[in-house]
């Protein structure tokens, strides 16, 4: 039996990529009734980060909160507020999530969704049998709370919202964004995002709510989780909660909004290094794809089994992990072949015919150069069902620079990107038939898992990893593995 692997996304473990965490990418399982110590190396994080199980489906229920306040001596760049709370969103399943997933690779089939979504741990009073557990965050009338939100959830985006209330969004991944006014936000699994809201409505109770944002034909959890934003004092509250009205589940132009609007500082104290000069450059194709199935034997599409794939390779997980094949140069775990480009251009928007729907398999990492300036063009594609992805990149955060509908142009997209103020994140989503560029300096060197964090995506496919070089100097090198790391049962 193996047990969890645990990630704390978004810290970078400079130079540290041994207790990273990701299964059979930079360790093996810890086997039950062992135990493994994870260093954790913190760098310029500051703001709010999250940890979780990173095996099979695990982290559904194995999470929590990293928070980083300023260092001593400095403060927030927005006013202190007068208490922060955190709020995780993440979800119920009827049935062990693990045995889903199983069950799911074992079909070919879209696995089972969530039966509840939860606001710290409590579904809320929209569901069956748990409004005497609704979360209640009780504020003083005139009294600003940073909010610290995380989605926890596996395979859903969330918009969320407090009744009546303004959010100013002032913090995402662990750093900082300009000031954000908005009536809701729409954060993908992976994300966190910080937010101020001031209580200065009449003394009452308020609905917080997450409902999803799922722009596709693939089944999705279509429920509304509840926690209750409650005035202190002696009033008599409504019968029900007032309710924010949130974008409907498939309104990607309200996601795509609330996305752009995302900003650095980019101030003398929070200045950005985004690159101007590429050096590596990388296009990969996002795509939700099938593996044949002889005699329609598949639980899938057409009888066949559901993948999914960046630039048409389906990503296999191998059994020895491949950082420590990297390190030890043990061969036949991986190879490094992943390529910069799709295998071919075709309207990945359009009419996609039906060539591209089998992709092929691998376990296929892209070397990079320690220091390269790298861009990396997700390009969503209308394979399969078409959907936003939320793509994450370990050891790094990178800075957002682009965003459209549409195929990627090499000629005019570029034209658009904000090489000013772009934001500094880990995980950004891919809109839905269109593109995201994001850019970073490839100075932290190790094995780096990439992958889609809809956690179904991942499990079929939809992940790579970066490996990059040692620098030249032994402060550019990747640090020497601990003594001990779990065993791996084929090494
Ligand atoms: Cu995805």
């Amino acid at each position: 039996m193996k047990v969890l692997l645990i990630y704390r996304h978004g810290v970078k473990q400079p130079r540290n990529p041994w207790p990273d965490g990701p299964e059979n990418i930079t360790q093996c399982p810890i086997p039950a009734g062992t135990s493994f110590t994870q260093e954790l190396s913190f760098s310029d994080e500051e703001g709010t980060l999250w940890w979780h199980a990173h095996s099979d489906w695990s982290r559904a229920t194995v999470h929590g909160a990293i928070i980083i306040y300023p260092k001593p001596g400095t403060t927030y760049p927005y006013p202190v507020p007068y208490k922060e709370e955190l709020l995780v969103l993440g979800e119920w399943y009827n049935g062990d999530v693990m045995a889903i997933i199983d069950e799911a690779l074992e079909t070919g089939g879209d696995p089972n969704t969530s039966d509840a979504f939860a606001i710290n741990g409590q579904p809320g009073d929209l569901y069956d049998c748990s409004n005497a557990s609704t979360y209640r965050l009780l504020v003083n009338y005139g009294k600003t709370y940073l909010l610290r939100i995380v989605n926890a959830v596996m395979n859903e985006e969330i918009f969320f919202g407090i009744a009546k209330h303004n959010l100013t969004v002032v913090g995402m991944d662990g750093g900082y964004v300009k000031p954000i006014n908005t009536d809701y936000i729409m954060i993908t699994p992976g994300q966190t995002m910080d937010v101020l809201v001031t209580a200065n409505q009449s003394p009452s109770h308020y609905y917080i709510m997450g409902s999803p944002f799922a722009d596709t034909t693939a089944p999705f959890d279509n429920t509304s989780t509840t926690a209750i934003f409650q005035y202190s004092g002696n009033y008599t509250p409504p019968s029900t909660p007032y309710s924010p009205s949130l974008p409907a589940y498939d309104d990607k132009d309200a996601a795509g909004n609330f996305t752009v609007r995302l900003k650095s500082l980019a101030s003398k104290q929070h200045p950005i290094s985004v690159p101007l000069i590429i050096t590596e450059r990388i296009f990969i194709t996002v795509s939700v794809n099938q593996i044949y199935c002889a005699n329609e034997s598949c639980a899938g599409p057409d009888g066949n089994r559901l993948s999914a794939s960046l630039n048409n390779i389906s990503f296999v997980t191998p059994t020895i992990d491949i950082l420590q094949a990297y390190y030890r140069h043990i061969r036949g775990v991986y190879n490094c072949t992943f390529p910069s480009i799709p295998p071919y251009f075709f309207n990945f928007t359009g009419d996609v015919g039906n060539n591209t729907i089998y992709p092929s398999q691998g376990t296929k990492a892209k070397v990079i150069k320690y220091g390269s300036a790298v861009e990396i063009i997700f390009q969503g594609t209308n394979v399969g069902a078409a959907e936003n992805h939320p793509m994450h990149l370990h050891g790094y955060s990178f800075y957002v620079v682009g965003m459209g509908n549409g195929n990627f142009d090499f000629k005019t997209s570029p034209k658009t990107y904000n090489l000013v103020d772009p934001p500094l994140v880990n995980t950004i989503g891919v809109p839905k038939n269109g593109w995201t560029t994001i850019r970073f300096v490839a100075d932290n060197p190790g094995v780096w898992f990439m992958h889609c964090h809809l956690e179904r995506h991942a499990s079929w496919g939809m992940d790579t990893v970066l490996i990059v070089t040692n620098g030249p100097a032994n402060t550019n090198k990747m640090r020497e593995p601990p003594a001990y790391m779990p065993p791996c049962a084929k090494s």
